[in-house]
């Protein structure tokens, strides 16, 4: 494996300062131009503002980015040809030296491997609606990384209840950041369950070095419901989702390629509200994950 470290990164890993691995997925694939690049820039600036370093993570020529340049960042927002990987993907972005986004499994796995423990991302893959075969690679890599993963949730287009119970049952820890309830990525409600929850970075960070101290494999998933002004109800966001998923079979798109559609379906369908959301859970989802990363290189 070949890792290559931003200055930036490098320092803070020899010094032990705070760092917030990011992910690539979401610029390539998950955003349009130009909000995708924006977004990457400043989920960075706000990581910074409150006390950490980041690392957004991709693979560029086989080798595995740890830290991006400004150009790196550029391609990643433009380039068509990025290609999205999981973990089976991994041999081949080496082997071929492709030019790659990483998602929630493949960050986690150079995330950790790099020193870095926690991650900020929008919402994690899970188990897909109507395909319960169709579970993402995340789940099972977020299973056997223990790193903290700053998020609001799964994936909006994904069977919910389903994906809830798969972590349960593999061990991951879910926490409600101020919450109750497992939010539901644009919506604060789900009727979903935490395990438990905090309301400090400081209780975050003693619960992942508890994870640590009893050696228990599983990532720790730190759940932070959407900004309440950017909020889009369930209800809305159903009737959005039911058209979308209905053209998604019609158009027989499945594998990597349905989120993406999705995604720029309900975006056009809810006039931009759900972009607006997007971008603004994964900006505090960033801020988060900068506090807790501060607090786990204090204890
Ligand atoms: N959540 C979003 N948009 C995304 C993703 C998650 O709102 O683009 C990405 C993440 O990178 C996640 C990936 O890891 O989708 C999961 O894809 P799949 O279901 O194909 O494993
Ligand atoms: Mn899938």
């Amino acid at each position: 494996m070949i890792f290559k470290f931003s200055d930036e990164v490098a320092n803070a890993l020899k010094d032990k300062n705070p760092l917030v691995a990011l992910e690539s997925t979401v610029i390539a694939h998950g955003l349009p131009f130009p909000e995708n690049l924006e977004t990457a820039q400043n989920l960075e600036k706000i990581v910074r503002e409150n006390g950490a370093t980041p690392a957004t993570i991709a693979v560029f020529d086989g080798e595995f980015c740890v830290g991006l340049n400004k150009t790196q960042i550029e391609r990643l927002a433009t380039d068509k040809n990025i290609r999205k990987i999981s973990r089976r993907d991994l041999p081949v972005a080496i082997g071929k030296r492709l030019n790659c986004a990483t998602t929630v499994a493949t960050t986690s796995f150079i995330a950790y491997r790099a020193g870095i423990k926690i991650f900020a991302t929008g919402g994690i893959g899970g188990v897909h609606r109507g395909f319960a075969s169709d579970v993402s690679a995340d789940l099972p890599e977020l299973a056997a990384t223990p790193i903290v993963v700053v998020c609001s949730g799964a994936k909006i287009v994904l069977d919910l209840p389903a994906t809830r119970e798969w972590l349960e049952t593999n061990g991951i820890c879910v926490l409600g950041f101020g919450c109750d309830e497992m939010p539901a990525f644009y919506s604060r409600k789900s009727g979903l369950f935490v395990d438990e929850r905090v309301e400090t970075p400081s209780d975050a960070a003693e619960i992942a070095k508890a994870r640590d101290e009893l050696k228990l494999a599983s990532a720790i998933l730190l759940t932070v419901a959407v900004p309440p002004e950017f909020e889009i109800e369930t209800e809305e966001l159903e009737n959005i989702l039911g058209e979308s998923l209905r053209l998604a079979d019609e158009n027989k798109i499945c594998g990597k390629e349905i989120t993406p559609f999705l995604l720029s379906q309900i975006c056009e369908r809810s006039a931009g509200k759900t972009l607006a959301a997007n971008i603004a859970l994964l900006k505090n989802n960033a801020r988060v994950a900068a506090l807790v990363a501060s607090e786990m290189s204090r204890i």
